[in-house]
């Protein structure tokens, strides 16, 4: 019998298509509950730093769509890990480590108000995000952060927090910072 996860998530892929509006862009891979499922996914479809610029993948609770529009999402946030295009070699460790983080529920009650995590390849700097549900819910907030650091192993000044009230209203550089790890 196949090793059930405390939550059902959903694999989800965005690719660059200039062509189609964003939304249209995100597709799902594959929804899974399972440790089976999830290994079976992530070993079928390309490393993160295998994807050409511009794509991105998602993984989000079920019923979670993973745009800031989403009901789960608009009061939330996100914590955001920054890679310089020289560690794009650490990108793919990075995002498993933080996968099985959120799917091994190593957040323990603060895990209530994951909604998902996503990576971005881009141009000169790749992205791996945390998205929270409330970017209000401060204790949360940093307890998520201080452990995705910890397993991360990341240094000081590392993280930041943006809500996404800001980051989808400014040029992503502007957002303000309301919390950083
Ligand atoms: P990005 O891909 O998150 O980061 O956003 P990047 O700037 O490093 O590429 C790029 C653009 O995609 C945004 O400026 C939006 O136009 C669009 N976009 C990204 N996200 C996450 C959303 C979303 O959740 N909803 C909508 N409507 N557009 C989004």
């Amino acid at each position: 019998s196949k090793h059930m996860l405390q939550n059902q998530w959903t694999f989800w892929y965005f690719e660059n298509n200039k062509d189609k509006s964003w939304e249209d862009n995100l597709r799902i891979v594959s929804p899974f509950s399972s440790v089976e499922d999830f290994w079976s996914i992530f070993n079928h479809i390309k490393n993160a730093s295998e994807l050409r610029t511009g794509c991105s993948y998602f993984v989000f609770k079920d019923g979670i769509k993973p745009m800031w529009e989403d009901i789960g999402n608009r009061a939330g946030g996100r914590w955001l890990v920054s890679f310089d295009k020289r560690h794009r070699h650490h990108i793919d460790n990075q995002w498993l480590e933080v996968l099985l983080c959120m799917i091994g529920e190593a957040f323990d009650d603060d895990g209530d108000d994951i909604c998902g995590v996503v990576v971005d390849i881009r141009n000169k700097v790749d992205k791996i995000s945390i998205w929270t549900a409330n970017c209000k819910n401060e204790d949360r907030i940093l307890n998520i952060g201080r452990t995705v650091k910890q397993r991360l192993n990341l240094g000081n000044n590392a993280m930041v927090y943006e809500s996404h009230a800001d980051t989808s209203s400014k040029s992503s550089s502007a957002a303000k910072h309301m919390y950083s790890l």
